[in-house]
């Protein structure tokens, strides 16, 4: 069956950031199997919403008990406890089923980059992912477009703390590094946006100078033809009557004529009077 659905062509882009926080328990843990309680998620890149995603089902390891957790509205996270590291796999499934479901890889961190376990901060990871779409279909096209204004509410891992909260300066910190990061993935879209621009202009620039190429050559053949035939007219007007060789030439060439320049009189130009023969 042929679908009937208008798409708009072109490949979309739309960042989406994949991130976990953890939190080590210390007296509140057994000390062996559940030792952190994290949090993994899916979220927009400035917290907004995400309204092209219909489900996320993300694949714990399985020492996990129902390591396959659906979650089929927003927010788009799950809560845990556990011990260790791993890597977490995330299913995005679409709100337009012809788009395919797209797996993600997150590394699950419990510990902070130097190693210590025994941690009171909590321990962010996110990465960024860019999802692309080709070709989609306009009313998907409308949900994957980025929200002029993005919403202004805390970052939803600084409200996932569970039992530790992190303190004022903490959260704070933290938002700083996220601002900041999201201006560096923000400005790197904007550069490679207007790279596209320029290079887009740079190709329109060399197809006009490839076009103005051929003028010129056939302007320029053109001129030869018309010099050697006013050359060979030359010849036979000298032997014939010497006091016509001086008649101009019915072009406008820059002794023969004061109009302003054009496009004819600058090829003119290149003209070699022929020497009449003495
Ligand atoms: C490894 N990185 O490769 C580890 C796997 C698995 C962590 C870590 C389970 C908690 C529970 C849990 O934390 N697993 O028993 O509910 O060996």
């Amino acid at each position: 069956m042929v679908s009937n659905k208008r798409v708009i062509k072109g490949e979309f882009e739309r960042p989406i950031i994949v991130g976990s926080i953890s939190n080590w328990l210390g007296k509140k843990g057994d000390g062996l199997t559940h030792t952190h309680r994290w949090t993994a998620y899916i979220r927009g890149m400035n917290n907004e919403d995400l309204p092209f995603i219909k489900k996320v089902v993300f694949h714990l390891h399985n020492s996990f008990k129902n390591p396959n957790r659906a979650v089929e509205s927003p927010p788009y996270e799950i809560s845990e406890t556990g011990w260790g590291e791993f890597d977490l796999k995330v299913t995005i499934y679409f709100t337009d089923n012809s788009e395919k479901p797209l797996e993600l890889f997150h590394l699950l961190r419990l510990h902070p980059p130097d190693g210590s376990i025994k941690t009171k901060h909590p321990v962010v990871s996110e990465s960024l992912d860019m999802l692309v779409f080709k070709d989609p279909s306009e009313s998907f096209y409308n949900l994957i477009k980025l929200p002029d204004k993005p919403p202004e509410v805390l970052n939803p891992s600084l409200q996932i703390a569970g039992d530790t909260p992190m303190t004022i300066a903490e959260q704070l910190e933290l938002n700083k590094i996220i601002d900041a990061r999201t201006k560096v993935i923000t400005d790197v879209q904007k550069y490679r946006d207007t790279c596209k621009q320029k290079e887009s202009e740079a190709i329109s620039l060399y197809q006009s100078i490839q076009q103005l190429d051929k003028q010129k050559l056939i302007l320029q053949k053109k001129l030869e033809k018309y010099n050697l035939l006013k050359n060979s007219n030359n010849k036979s007007m000298n032997t014939n009557t010497a006091n016509i060789s001086n008649t101009p030439m019915p072009i406008d060439t820059p002794t023969s004529s004061t109009t302003p320049s054009t496009i004819t009189t600058a090829t003119a130009t290149t003209i070699t009077t022929p020497i009449p023969p003495s």
